[in-house]
This record gives structure tokens, sequence and C-alpha cells, in this order.
């Protein structure tokens, strides 16, 4: 899972990131034109993972991740001017879901926070970069047309983009269109930039943290918000001290880290599961959407297993804990054999069988 952080240049999205992931990015730096995003590895913190590795006593415990992605260079106005560089717009492309960061504390430059304003700046931005992708493959397909080319297949993908391009000329997100089984086929090749899924993140300053009832109410009218404060954050996940970090914590009444904070705001908002992988080798939680199945499952572990996929072996966390071991769980029939389209559900235990 890839989240790409957005947000207007000196919003806080490097001092986020910087809190998410113990990294050590430079922020600041309004003339900076450094074209590459970080990325980083963002471990899931889950205490059933813990708990497993304590029965198993596997070589290696692995953690579910969520890759971050902080964008430079997303400013307004960049769409129309292009200023999403390819390469960037490529990336972007490939989010599962945009973190959008909005600056709630005053700037030395940019002054009062406006938050809502920053907000509409981004959509808009986002839902230009739609339009203008659905702009030019109009044209295309007009031109291929005109040519005598004409196909049903090119008259329906014609037909949607030309509702597409409506919809967003009315400053419309695609996220709030409703769309029909058959036209998210024709359209999920574009991976339009307004139809992901977001997140807000409102980067409050020390002083006014806890305090945007009203902001935040506004806000999820329209998303999910979780709010951080960015820089005060960045600093206590560089304090190697825990117990001193947890005082500063509690003074802010801040309750968890940003990171555990972030993580489980997006399993819960993005419909993110976890399901786990047992033996003494390992144990190790990854990560699936809801709704996604046991073939989904292999395919995140190795592509080897999807292709071969036999069956999958289940049971879940919760059973196993309850019942004390593996044989304790057969022999309450809590074991399960289960086949590719098998909804998997958050927690359980999976041992995909498959030949190659
Ligand atoms: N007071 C305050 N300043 C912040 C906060 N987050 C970021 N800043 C400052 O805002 C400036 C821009 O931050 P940066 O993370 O580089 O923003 P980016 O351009 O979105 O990556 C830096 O000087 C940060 O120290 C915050 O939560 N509170
Ligand atoms: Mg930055």
């Amino acid at each position: 899972m890839k989240i790409g952080f957005l947000g207007l240049p000196g919003s806080g999205k490097t001092t986020i990131f910087n809190a998410l992931t113990g990294s050590d990015v430079s922020v600041g730096g309004y003339g900076s034109t450094k074209a590459e995003p970080n990325l980083a590895v963002v471990t899931v913190g889950d205490e059933r993972v813990d708990r497993l590795a304590e029965m198993y006593l596997p070589k290696k415990i692995i953690h579910a991740t969520i890759e971050c992605v902080d964008f430079v260079g997303f400013s307004e106005g960049s769409a129309r001017n292009g200023g999403f560089s390819a390469s960037q717009m490529a990336l972007v492309k490939t989010m599962d879901a945009l973190a959008l960061v909005l600056r709630n504390f005053p700037d030395d430059i940019e002054g009062e926070p406006d938050p809502l304003r920053d907000l509409d700046a981004l959509e808009t931005e986002l839902l230009l970069t739609d339009l203008i992708m659905v702009e030019q493959r109009l044209e295309r397909i007009t031109h291929t047309i005109e040519r005598g080319k004409k196909t049903p297949e090119l008259q329906a993908e014609q037909t949607i983009l030309v509702r597409l391009q409506e919809w967003l000329n009315e400053n419309r997100s695609l996220r709030d269109m409703d769309f029909s089984d058959e036209e998210n086929r024709i359209i999920s090749g574009f991976q339009f930039v307004s139809k992901k899924p977001v997140l807000v993140i409102v980067n409050s300053s020390e002083t006014n943290f806890g305090k945007n009832d009203a902001l935040i109410r506004a806000l999820e009218q329209r998303f999910r918000v979780i709010e951080f404060a960015g820089a005060f954050e960045m600093e206590l996940c560089r304090l190697s001290d825990e117990e001193e970090a947890k005082l500063f914590m509690d003074d802010m009444g801040i309750s968890e880290s940003a990171r555990s904070r972030l993580t489980r705001f997006a399993y819960e908002t993005l419909g993110y599961i976890s399901f786990l992988t047992v033996g003494s080798d390992e144990v190790r939680a990854w990560t699936l959407r809801r709704g996604e199945t046991a073939l989904d499952a292999a395919g995140t572990i190795h592509s080897d297993l999807a292709r071969g996929f036999i069956r999958a072996e289940c049971f879940s966390y919760d059973d196993f804990i309850a019942c004390g071991s593996e044989k304790a769980v057969k022999e309450q029939g809590k074991f399960r054999l289960e086949g590719k389209d098998y909804v998997v559900h958050d927690g359980d235990i999976l041992n995909i069988r498959f030949s190659v």
C-alpha cells in the first residue's frame, strides 16, 4: 500500500514525513528544486504479530508496512503549467491513496493559515490534472474517429470521457461521481488522481493543536481527517528517551505516536486489513484491502503463489489465541480449507498451498 503526501509548499509534508518515519530529510527550503520524492516504509504496529512471535519463536518477525511518498513541487497552478513533472505524475498515479497535508500554523511568508482554502486549491489541482488527461485522450479519440477508425470500444470510451469532462468542468472530483462496473473497467487504466481515496492531515502548530473542532468538523463534511502537530511530533520521534517523549506527548494531549495514529487511521479509512503468516522461519503480517480474496493474499506474498494456487489453509488469530495451539484449533473444528475466492478477514492466519 502506498500513500502519497501532497500539499502546498510549506504545509509541512516533509516535517510530517520525518515524524512518521524517523527520517531526517531537511525541511523548509522554499526554493528547493529537488525533483525526487522521498520514500519511506512505515511499519504498521500490530501486537498480534508480537504475540504470535512469542509462540512460534521464528527466526524473522516482519510487520506489515505502508509506503509513504513525500512529493515535492506540488504547488498552485502546477497542473496548468505542467509543474508536476511527467515522472512525478506517473508516481502519483500509482498511489493507493493521497494524504493531503494542510498548513494550520502561521508562516512568516504566507501568513495566517487557511486550511479550507488550501484544500480547495489542492482539489482543484487534482481535478485539473485529470481534466487535462481526459481532454488529451478525447482529442486523440476524435482524431482516430475522423480517420475512419470508429469502433464500439472507442465510442464507449468517448462517451464516458465526455461525461467525466463535464463533471470535472463543474469543479467536481471524480471521487464523488458514480460509475458502473463497466465504466470503471474502461477508465481504470487512467488512474485518475481526483478519484483516489483521500485522507486529510491538518498540520497544526503546538499552540492550536487539539483546539480546532470547528475546522475539523467542516473538513469532515468531505473527508476523513486526522490532526498532527507536525513540527512537535518530528522533534518527539527524535527523542531517544521514551519516558521523556511520553511526558511531552501527555502534555500536548497526544495519545500515540504519529506513526501509529497514521497507520491506524489509514487502515480505518482506506479499508486496509492485515492477514498473517506463521511458522518457525517467519511470523509476518501483510496488508490487503477489505474484500480481497485468498488469491489476492497469495499474490501479495508472491506471484508464484497466486499462479499455482491450490487452496488456503486458514484459521483466525482470535481462535488461535483462544485454543492455544494449531493442534487445538484443528481439534475444535476451527481450521478451514478455503478456495481462491474466499474473502480474507482481518486477522486471518493463512498458509497458501500451491504448485508451480
Ligand atoms: N509551527 C510549525 N511549523 C511547522 C510545522 N510543520 C512544518 N513547519 C515548518 O514549516 C516549514 C515547511 O515545512 P516542510 O515540512 O519543509 O514543508 P513541505 O514544503 O510541505 O515539505 C518548515 O520551516 C517547518 O519547520 C508545524 O506543525 N508547526
Ligand atoms: Mg518538502
